[in-house]
């Protein structure tokens, strides 16, 4: 992808324009079952028949929606956001707009402005069908601090990440480049030390201040910081390495820009790594959550079994059933 350096934010100047990561996957409302999306990246409206139930979150500051619905009887999450303002996109806007005057008063005034359709996009993410465990991810709730022994970890937490966690199917499409093999930046094929490196998501590639990308590892035996030793430092550090110089060589961005960390917990359990840029207050990203990767490589320097003993912090939803657990355990 190419970038232009604008100034302040950089941005895509032919960011991918093809729908099919923010098309369901499977079939009735599945990218699967769509035809494929023309040259100018068009493609039939999965969603025209959305029946919605229910909002799950809002945010005014986020400008972003959260919605459960059904497509064709099949339950779906869909997810609506503004994206960020482009500066090269600023000459367009003002030219080729329609300005209607909300008030006046002084040198002051107000206006609702209708850009033309194409820079007045909406990011959608559509999870299709969806379980009730995305409802849940996705509905506004009240947030609890759990302590994590290793103790807990062996006969609360991991008994039930067994028994019931998101399927890591999508991670796999991508490791077997059944899916979104032409977002790929980066791979390193070796089993034991590689990775894939490819565009979160959540990131729409259109410009660099919001930059998200995650490195997913070949091994498919480590499900999350917990399973972490010495022995997986050099994969670690592999990561770290070349997942920066490839974010330098493919945007610009410099490895002091980047915030690289891992998720405890994680939503899906097949060891991962996120790269979002600094400027970005990426969900997640917060101290509850996130494990920076160089404090993750000292601490295994440090004690190669640092995350098998370690009491680890982090939050659960009021109604997710692993704080019923700990409930249930006497430790919450
Ligand atoms: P996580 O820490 O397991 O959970 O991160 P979180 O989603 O609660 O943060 C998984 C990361 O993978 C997230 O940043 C997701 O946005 C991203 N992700 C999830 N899915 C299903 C996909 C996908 O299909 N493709 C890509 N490229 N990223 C995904």
């Amino acid at each position: 992808m190419k970038m232009a350096d604008t100034g302040k934010r950089e941005v895509c100047e032919d960011a991918d324009e093809t729908c099919k990561p923010t098309a369901a996957k499977l079939p009735k409302c599945g990218a699967d079952n769509q035809p494929d999306c023309d040259g100018g990246g068009e493609c039939a409206n999965v969603l025209s028949g959305f029946e919605v139930k229910s909002v799950l979150r809002d945010s005014a500051r986020d400008k972003t929606i959260f919605i459960h619905g059904t497509v064709e009887d099949q339950e779906a999450v869909v997810i609506l956001e503004k994206t960020p303002m482009r500066q090269d996109n600023l000459a367009e806007i003002f030219q080729e707009s329609r300005l209607k005057l909300q008030m006046k008063n002084d040198i002051y005034s107000t206006y609702q402005l209708q850009p033309p359709a194409h820079l007045n996009e909406i990011k959608t993410t559509v999870i299709c069908p969806a379980t009730q465990k995305h409802v849940k991810k996705y509905l506004s709730q009240e947030m609890l601090l759990v302590e994590e022994t290793g103790e807990d970890y062996l006969s609360t937490t991991l008994p039930y990440i067994e028994s019931q966690s998101f399927s890591v199917q999508w991670v796999y499409n991508i490791l077997e480049k059944k899916a979104e093999a032409d977002r790929i930046v980066f791979e390193d094929p070796d089993p034991d030390t590689g990775f894939v490196l490819l565009p979160d998501f959540k990131w729409d590639q259109k410009q660099l201040y919001d930059l998200y990308l995650i490195a997913i590892v070949h091994r498919r035996n480590i499900k999350s910081l917990r399973d972490l030793t010495s022995d997986h430092l050099p994969l670690l550090r592999n990561i770290s390495k070349k997942g920066k110089e490839s974010i330098q060589k493919q945007y610009g961005m410099s490895a002091c820009k980047l915030r690289v960390y891992l998720h405890y917990q994680p939503s899906y359990y097949h060891l991962h790594v996120h790269f979002t840029s600094l400027n970005y207050d990426a969900p997640g990203c917060g101290v509850e959550r996130a494990h920076l990767l160089t404090d993750v490589i000292m601490n295994l320097e440090a004690d190669p079994q640092y995350y098998q003993n370690r009491t680890i912090t982090y939050t659960l939803r009021a109604d997710d059933n692993l704080l019923l657990r700990f409930r249930e355990a006497g430790r919450c």
